[in-house]
């Protein structure tokens, strides 16, 4: 592929609004843009995913550079690749940090599409023109704020909305919920808050007829909630607990969930994410594509994956306007009708905005490969 070059520009970004979790709340959000040079001066990009603290999975913005200078530029510059598909295979000798591989393999790829002259989307053999759009709300501070901000995301066309609970936020606030809203395609997100100590409240979610819940029990757990998913009738969706491939498979042999979420970021990149869409396509799992809180970049990425013919469900790629004031591509994501057009132009389909990328960037390091 004639790689030359990687600059890392570290990015300091503000969300709009705070980001509430059973697991904590996000605000500033550190991202590394990584820029991927080949010979001939073309650019693919990519961009890390992992927040500051360690409290979704266990990476972190500072782990995701340790590990891309110390360890995967290091492997690119030894191991020449003449395909992206290849990446995997070679940062398989570091274990786990899916987050910091995921961010250089996602931007070769974009390399990739664009040597190639045709779309990432077409690349990695999405067939879709548009692709569905969720959202995903934080906890609010009372019921009434979440109703308001359910009330806006319908208006703005968003095909299904995800709630996030835990033990003690959960059953009230549900009933609240599907009382003003009984036919949403509404489904809750726990991010682990809960354990089979909390069987009766989990069982009382099949009243609300939610499309799933998602990652109820620990964050590394597939033997729980394969328990939990005999206990209750609502889909199991797993997020965290789905780091591979074989997590899947495993997951499908214990009949642990019904839906798997795939975050790029979580899985290690677009190889790995394919196959894992293959696998579900195969065995009649729904999938969807999650969310961390994105900037341009990798949301251009999630809706290039979306567009994968088995993304049935709608995911939580939200528009740029949601999260920032001041995205980091041009044009911004934007959400029509609950729909994203998939974009037609070479690789990712979306230009960087520099402008923006020095108004947040704090450093930058470039490697030559
Ligand atoms: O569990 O899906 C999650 C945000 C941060 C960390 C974990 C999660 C989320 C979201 C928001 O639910 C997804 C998004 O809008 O990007
Ligand atoms: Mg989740």
């Amino acid at each position: 592929m004639n790689l030359h070059q990687i600059t890392l520009h570290k990015l300091s970004m503000r969300l709009k609004h705070p980001f509430h979790t059973s697991f904590g709340t996000i605000q500033d959000k550190e991202v590394f843009l990584i820029d991927v040079m080949d010979m001939d001066g073309r650019h693919g990009f990519g961009e890390t995913v992992a927040f500051s603290s360690p409290w979704y999975t266990e990476e972190t913005v500072e782990t995701n550079f340790h590990v891309m200078r110390d360890f995967l530029i290091p492997l690119l510059r030894e191991h020449p690749i003449a395909h992206p598909d290849e990446v995997a295979a070679l940062f398989s000798v570091i274990r786990r940090n899916s987050m910091a591989k995921a961010a250089l393999e996602t931007a070769i790829w974009d390399l990739y599409a664009k040597q190639k002259e045709q779309t990432l989307t077409t690349t990695i053999g999405g067939t879709k023109a548009q692709i569905d759009v969720g959202i995903s709300i934080g906890m609010q501070s009372t019921s009434e704020a979440l109703i308001d901000k359910i009330h806006a995301a319908l208006e703005q066309g968003f095909k299904r909305v995800k709630l996030k609970i835990k033990p003690g936020h959960d059953i009230e606030l549900l009933r609240q919920v599907r009382q003003h809203f009984p036919e949403l395609p509404l489904m809750a997100d726990a991010n682990s808050a809960y354990t089979l100590r909390d069987l009766a409240t989990l069982k009382q979610l099949d009243e609300f007829k939610l499309m799933m819940i998602e990652q109820p029990l620990a964050h590394d757990d597939i033997v729980d909630h394969a328990t939990l998913q005999r206990e209750i009738n609502t889909p199991i969706c797993l997020d965290e607990s789905i780091c591979s491939y074989d997590d899947v498979r495993h997951a499908i042999t214990l009949n642990s969930c019904q839906v798997i979420n795939i975050k790029l970021g979580r899985v290690g990149g677009l190889y790995e994410a394919k196959r894992i869409h293959d696998l579900c396509a195969e065995h009649g799992l729904s999938v969807w594509c999650g969310g961390m809180l994105e900037a341009g970049v990798g949301r251009a990425h999630n809706i290039a994956l979306s567009a994968l013919p088995h993304f049935n469900l709608p995911g939580d790629t939200a528009g740029s306007s949601h999260y920032w004031e001041q995205d980091i591509i041009s044009p911004k994501v934007i959400v029509h009708n609950g729909y994203i057009t998939v974009p037609q132009t070479s690789g990712i389909g979306y230009e960087i905005d520099w402008d923006a990328v020095k108004s947040y960037r704090t450093a930058q390091w470039t490697y030559t490969i």
